[in-house]
């Protein structure tokens, strides 16, 4: 079939631009890779007519009714994170946390700019990110309802998000590593089992820098490297980074706290693309957290450039015993991509991506190398089933299978794991492969219900597609991507429904909606800059002007606010109302404000009163029936 025939013009250069990728991966031998393309435009094709298969009864969720499960997820490059309940796919609340948000006045605030970081002149130090990974904090093996943690590519930085108000409350850059990509929570301490809890965030950096990157080396990027970082939970303070060869790309960490891995797709510490795709190889690279944290205490490490994190050398050379080693290089298919535990506890998958394989490794084997018990990192490989063409990313049920996204088939893959073990020890009779079912089209992260716990239920799975071509109307040349829900519960895999999301779909969790316990009203006291009757007011000292206000529906506490033209103007506000849901907002024209405050919050801004005038400060938020009446004058005086 000539897949150059039917490229329709409307996405033509979608599609000439992944033939270029395409022709390159068929010159390096990866025939194959060209078939999977033909079939998914042929999925293309009849994808009109493919209407979802009729859900049952049970998967409607009726007006009124709440969803089983929150699932929250990244946005790709919009820098922000999303709630979506679900079955029914509605968008429940979108989450600033590397991006501005004029809703909510995130990056208007002087709260919120403390948390993403400001540069001398109070301006924002940042107001781009790529999010891409969003995981939650443990206890007990499952979750506990207390953080996400959500990783930002472009700046490398990791965030954390309260769950019980779902927002973002602290930020942290972390330092010589560009391109952090995977992230993941640790479930338990290595040492003490005691602390059956999240107290660490692993964060993998993808791409190779100087080290220290401040212009040396510029030429010679033999010289680069990458590192594996761990960061505090609870103070957001970076504790150790483990330098390694080969990259980071995403993570993935044991339900013991002894083990967390990361797949390697540049094992070559190439680069350029063919660089990076020449090896036949790759690897998926374990830590041995309790040694590395051993180091760290006992000073054997060093520091980069003008950072005190103690960097431990996890490369090869310096790793070749395995008796004191802190890394282990298991070698997995070409190229890989994800890297998923399962719920089980027993294994790790490493996908292929360029390698129609998945690589199912052993943690018993990996600990068994590092005890000195196993000859060779390899040897902890335990099946590699050729499960279909470019596998990303692996989700479970609870029930034994596993789930791959396979972006080049565009299909969803669902095999048995211990079919595969059995295959991979000879077994000609073992059926591996349960199904396969479409996909719409080109998915990138799929996760289940509770698949990233031991609690994993098995009811669904969501495929997050990177190209939704025909699904939904268009709108103008970037269509949004869609979002497939499945429903994993019985003995076939079965369409449920297409949910669109708007720029992109990576990765997700899904959470029992039990799990979650989130306050509806703040407590003032919880701020301490909060406005009440005894302080409110204006304050002047020299051109600075604190100006100190209330709001209760449907008035703030001041007609009119005077101030002069060139004051430096603090304007605090605290929501006095504790119904809930009775949230004000606050905005100033021409003054670029707007920010929302929730019951019992407080809330600030600090601008220059640069230009003279009447403005109407304004609620923003429906709020009463006076709502539209609620303004007071701000007035600047020339
Ligand atoms: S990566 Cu997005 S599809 Cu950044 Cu988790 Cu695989
Ligand atoms: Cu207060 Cu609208
Ligand atoms: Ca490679």
């Amino acid at each position: 079939m000539d897949s150059s025939k039917d490229n329709g013009v409307d996405n033509g250069a979608e599609q000439s631009g992944r033939r270029g990728f395409l022709s390159k991966s068929a010159a390096l031998g990866l025939a194959g890779v060209t078939l999977g393309l033909v079939a998914c435009k042929e999925e293309a094709a009849k994808g009109g007519e493919a209407a979802p298969q009729k859900a049952g009864a049970s998967k409607e969720i009726a007006p009124g009714q709440l969803d089983d499960y929150y699932a929250f997820t990244s946005a790709g490059h919009g820098g922000e994170a999303r709630v979506v309940g679900l079955p029914s796919g509605r968008t429940l609340k979108r989450i600033p946390v590397f991006n501005t948000d004029c809703m909510v006045g995130w990056g208007v605030t002087n709260e919120s700019k403390a948390i993403m970081g400001t540069k001398a002149d109070g301006s924002l130090k940042y107001t781009t990110g790529d999010t891409h990974h969003v995981h939650g904090s443990y206890k007990d093996g499952t979750y506990d309802g207390r953080w996400l943690f959500v990783n930002d590519k472009i700046h490398s930085r990791l965030a954390r998000i309260r769950m019980d108000t779902m927002e973002c409350d602290k930020i942290v850059e972390l330092p010589n590593v560009m391109g952090f990509h995977g992230l993941f929570t640790d479930k338990c301490d290595p040492v003490d089992t005691k602390i059956n809890y999240t107290t660490r965030v692993f964060c993998g950096g993808e791409f190779h820098i100087p080290l220290p990157n401040d212009g040396r080396d510029l030429d010679d990027p033999s010289k680069w490297g990458t590192l594996f970082s761990c960061v505090n939970a609870e103070t957001m303070e970076l504790k150790w980074q483990c330098r390694i060869d080969g990259n980071n790309d995403l993570v993935a960490t044991s339900y013991d706290g002894k083990l967390a891995a990361s797949n390697q797709y540049n094992t070559e510490n190439a680069a350029d693309l063919n660089g990076m795709m020449s090896a036949e190889r790759d690897a998926c690279v374990f830590f041995n957290i309790e040694r590395i944290e051993a180091l760290v205490k006992a000073g054997k490490f060093t520091t980069i450039g003008g950072s005190k994190v103690p960097v431990v050398d996890g490369r090869k050379a310096a790793n070749s015993d395995p008796k004191t080693a802190v890394t282990c290089y298991v070698p997995v298919g070409k190229n890989p991509h994800g890297v998923n535990a399962s719920p089980d506890g027993k294994y790790f998958v490493c996908s292929g991506k360029l390698s129609p394989t998945a690589t199912v490794i052993e943690l018993k084997r990996v600990q068994a190398w590092f005890n000195g018990e196993l000859k060779e990192p390899r040897d902890a490989v335990v099946a590699e089933p050729e499960i279909g063409l470019g596998p990303l990313h692996t989700a479970f049920d609870g029930k034994g299978n596993a789930y791959t996204s396979l972006f080049l088939d565009s299909q969803c893959v669902k095999w048995n794991v211990d079919a595969a073990i059995a295959q991979f020890k000879g077994d000609k009779t073992a059926k591996v492969i349960i199904e396969k079912m479409d996909v719409h089209y080109q998915p990138g992260h799929n996760y289940s219900s509770m698949g990233e716990t031991k609690e994993a239920d098995g009811k669904y799975l969501n495929s997050g597609n990177k190209f939704s071509k025909d699904r939904f109307l268009p709108v103008g040349p970037l269509h949004p991507e869609t979002e497939q829900l499945v429903d994993i519960s019985g003995a076939k895999m079965r369409l449920v429904a297409d949910h669109t999301a708007y720029s992109e779909p990576h990765d997700g969790i899904i959470v029992r909606r039990d799990i979650v316990k989130t306050r509806q009203i703040y407590n003032m006291d919880d701020f301490p800059n909060a406005v009440k009757p005894e302080n409110a007011g204006i304050e002047r000292h020299g051109n600075k002007v604190h100006v100190r206000l209330m709001s209760q529906a449907p008035a703030y506490s001041m007609p009119i606010i005077k101030v002069k033209k060139g004051d430096e103007v603090t304007l605090t506000l605290t929501n006095h109302d504790k119904v809930e849901d009775l949230t004000h907002g606050c905005a100033l024209p021409t003054y670029n404000i707007n920010f929302i405050v929730n019951p019992q919050e407080t809330k600030s801004v600090t601008f220059k009163a640069d230009h003279a005038g009447a403005f109407w400060l304004y609620c923003t938020h429906f709020c009463h029936a006076l709502h539209l009446e609620m303004r007071s004058r701000f007035l600047v005086e020339a």
